[in-house]
């Protein structure tokens, strides 16, 4: 075995060479990785005695991509990755890529410069670079269509998503699937091409599938048509699109230009530039400062979840998801039974979809025990409590929790701006309790936030936050205040959103504006959504506010297909209704509110402001540990274009200056509302940024 530098090996076994990489995480190509690759694959080659190679990675993974920390560095450092590829290619001697964990992003345009590819059943493959605000720029946009055709490539660029062995064999992206030891499999499939005298094949060459394709401009079309909701704002979607294009109509090296002159407009441009800070951003998440990786955390075998609602539902999928027993626990049968016909809808339209299959519909819901008595949790390791949003039945049941529930087990509530200690008072455990708060649809939606309360043990928290990572979600910590960090800095945008209607402009306005901003939707259709009547009372309302005379008059939201909109029965459209214009006037009116035209730039200041200095008296006050844990729970929570990175990120490129400098003038209107927080104007001052 010869050390060719601090992450490469070469071993040359009875005429194989195997170059090992061996840079953790996941072996990434930094420069140090580049020029291992660059010095062992020319040793190989130069080596009279060498008569195939064999890449392969120690650790995790193979190649799991560029590093991202490189990209947008300045110059990388190190061979060119360009000058490998072109050596494995153009090499005499064949090359073997021999493939465990995900081969992503560069790593596969690494392994698609070998000559042939075999991998464990476990391994996955993909162009995962969309998701970066990127295009795979190292050749993988021409060659990846060149073995799997336009159509396949188009889902693997475009969405992101990567294929695992089993596919991968099937379209031909691997020869073989190997069985046992990985590197003796990749010698032994290196000596079996020797053998068979088997071609060098180089992908670049491969027209056959791509020939077919030619002059069918639909599949582009249709491909952008089937996306076109879930890709509106972004740029690197459409540029994926645009190589696989070049890919079928142009020839090889024309191909590998427009890639290059894509990827560079993409690296350079500030989607990416935001989407790769967000990538950080989430792992960063998981690390508490005062509760080290290696917290000795709970096991969690079995679960309870109190309340078969919309939330309680899709907290249970989320745990059965991942093979957790969970006991839900309802007041009525008729609730329970209401709640579980619709978890058992939402599977089997997923099993319709061909998402998942009907004996997986079958296995997740006999993960469910239904129940209709809390003592069933006696001896379940973690209760989720997602029932109706009030104190006083949430403490109630904590404290019949706290006589119930085995020593040692997690008593979570899912509230979404509740006194955490209020509860945990209610206990003789409070070092057990803990938030976890799941966002709408929980099933769907990537965040929860957990709450630590003010005696919340550490292994508590550190074991909500890696169930969090256990059921696919991003889990962000927080600490107690009204709201938390997504709901204490929606509140604040609520505030002037809801003035701003007052003040002149329409509903319609300012949802467009904050939807062309990149939001899914506005802030009025999404209080349609939630219900206009969330918090609304009708024993006492009197009409004092834009929401009671709403309500009064049956505009309770989407449920009663008429809130700030009229909705058509089973249709979310949002229809914007004169008379609710009316409305709004004359309830402005009798407020003395001036109307005037408040533009679309004034809208997106105001709604967006807010936010930002919230978020500051959020970090000040240390609910948040750090400002990209807010811009997390904004992308993943609230729908915030990740292509613009989170509120705090936005507020650094926006300027914090000229953040302070507009709130300034806002608030001749609104001198309370409008005061910067102490930390934004420091760093306005200081011509700093959240960091
Ligand atoms: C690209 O390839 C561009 C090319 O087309 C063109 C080139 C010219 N770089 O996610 P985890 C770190 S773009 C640097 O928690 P998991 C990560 O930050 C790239 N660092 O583990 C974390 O660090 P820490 C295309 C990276 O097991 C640690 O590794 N490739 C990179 O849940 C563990 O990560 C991708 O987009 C990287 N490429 O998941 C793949 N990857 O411990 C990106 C990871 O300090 N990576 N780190 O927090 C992934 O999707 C996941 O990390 C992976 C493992 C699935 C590999």
């Amino acid at each position: 075995m010869t050390a060719i530098n601090q992450v490469t090996d070469l071993d040359i076994r009875d005429g194989i060479a195997v170059l090992t990489l061996n840079s953790p995480p996941v072996n990434a190509l930094s420069g140090p990785v580049r020029d291992g690759l660059h010095k062992g694959i020319k040793q190989a080659i130069d080596d009279s005695a060498v008569q195939a190679v064999v890449l392969v990675c120690a650790g995790r993974t193979f190649i799991a991509g560029a590093d991202i920390t490189e990209l947008g560095s300045g110059g990388p450092q190190g061979a060119s990755l360009l000058d490998v590829q072109n050596m494995m290619e153009d090499s005499t001697k064949p090359v073997v890529a021999a493939i465990h964990g995900t081969a992503l992003g560069g790593g596969l345009e690494v392994a698609l410069c070998c000559h042939y590819r075999v991998a464990v059943a476990s391994a996955q493959f993909g162009l995962p670079e969309v998701k970066l605000g990127l295009l795979p720029g190292a050749g993988g946009t021409q060659r990846l269509p060149r073995i799997v055709g336009a159509e396949m490539a188009l889902e693997m660029m475009g969405l992101g998503d990567p294929i695992g062995a089993d596919k991968a064999l099937e379209v031909g992206l691997i020869s073989e699937i190997v069985d046992g030891d990985l590197t003796q499999g990749g010698v032994a499939f290196a000596k079996k091409l020797l053998a068979q005298k088997r071609p060098l094949v180089r992908v670049r060459d491969n027209d056959a599938k791509l020939a077919p394709v030619r002059g069918k401009p639909e599949i582009f079309a249709a491909f952008r048509a089937a996306h076109a909701r879930k890709n509106r704002g972004f740029l690197a979607p459409e540029y994926n699109i645009r190589c696989v294009e070049a890919a079928v109509n142009l020839p090889f090296d024309q191909g590998i230009r427009r890639e290059g002159e894509l990827f560079r407009e993409l690296l350079q441009g500030p989607q990416s530039a935001a989407q790769r800070y967000m990538f950080f951003a989430e792992r960063q998440a998981a690390k508490i400062p005062d509760v080290p990786a290696d917290t000795q955390k709970i096991p969690v075998d079995k679960a309870g979840v109190i309340g078969a609602g919309t939330m309680g539902g899709g907290i249970t999928m989320n745990l059965v998801n991942v093979g957790i027993p969970v006991t839900i626990v309802e007041t009525t049968q008729e609730a329970l039974d209401r709640g579980l016909k619709v978890v058992r809808g939402n599977y089997e339209n997923t099993a319709r979809k061909g998402k998942i299959t009907q004996a997986d519909v079958e296995t997740r819901m006999a993960l469910i025990t239904p129940s209709l008595n809390l003592a069933d949790l006696a001896d379940v390791d973690i209760v989720i409590e997602a029932v109706f949003e009030n104190m006083d039945i949430k403490k109630d049941i904590f404290e019949k929790l706290d006589a119930i529930c085995k020593p040692g087990a997690i008593l979570a509530t899912n509230t979404s701006a509740l006194d955490i200690n209020a509860i945990a008072a209610m206990t003789k455990r409070p070092e057990y309790v803990i938030g976890t708060h799941f966002f709408s649809p929980a099933n769907v939606m990537k965040l929860v936030e957990v709450v630590r309360g003010a005696k919340t043990a550490k292994n508590v928290i550190a074991t909500s936050m890696a169930l969090g990572k256990r059921i696919n979600k991003i889990a962000v910590l927080a600490g107690v205040c009204h709201g938390f960090i997504g709901n204490r800095m929606l509140f604040a945008r609520t505030t002037q959103s809801s003035r701003i209607i007052l003040e002149g402009a329409t509903p319609e306005r300012v949802d467009k504006v904050l939807t062309d901003f990149g939001f899914p939707m506005g802030p009025f259709a999404m209080s349609d959504l939630a219900g206009v009547d969330v918090g609304w009372n009708p024993k006492t309302s009197k009409g004092e506010t834009l929401r009671d005379r709403l309500c009064e008059a049956g505009r309770r939201g989407q449920k009663t297909n008429a809130g700030y909109y009229d909705y058509k029965p089973g249709d979310r459209t949002p229809i914007p209704n004169e008379d609710v214009v009316k409305m709004i006037r004359e309830f402005a009116a009798s407020k003395q509110i001036r109307q005037r035209d408040v533009t679309d730039e004034e809208i997106l200041e105001r709604c967006l402001i807010p936010m930002v200095n919230e978020g500051a008296k959020i970090l000040s006050e240390g609910i948040a540990i750090r400002a990209s844990d807010i811009d997390v729970v904004w992308v993943h929570g609230y729908g915030w274009p990740v292509y613009r990175g989170g509120p705090m990120y936005w507020a650094n490129t926006y300027g914090l200056d000229k953040i302070v400098a507009r709130m300034r003038e806002f608030a001749n209107d609104d001198p309370v509302f409008w005061t910067p927080a102490p930390l934004l104007e420091e760093l306005a001052a200081s011509n700093g940024g959240f960091k």
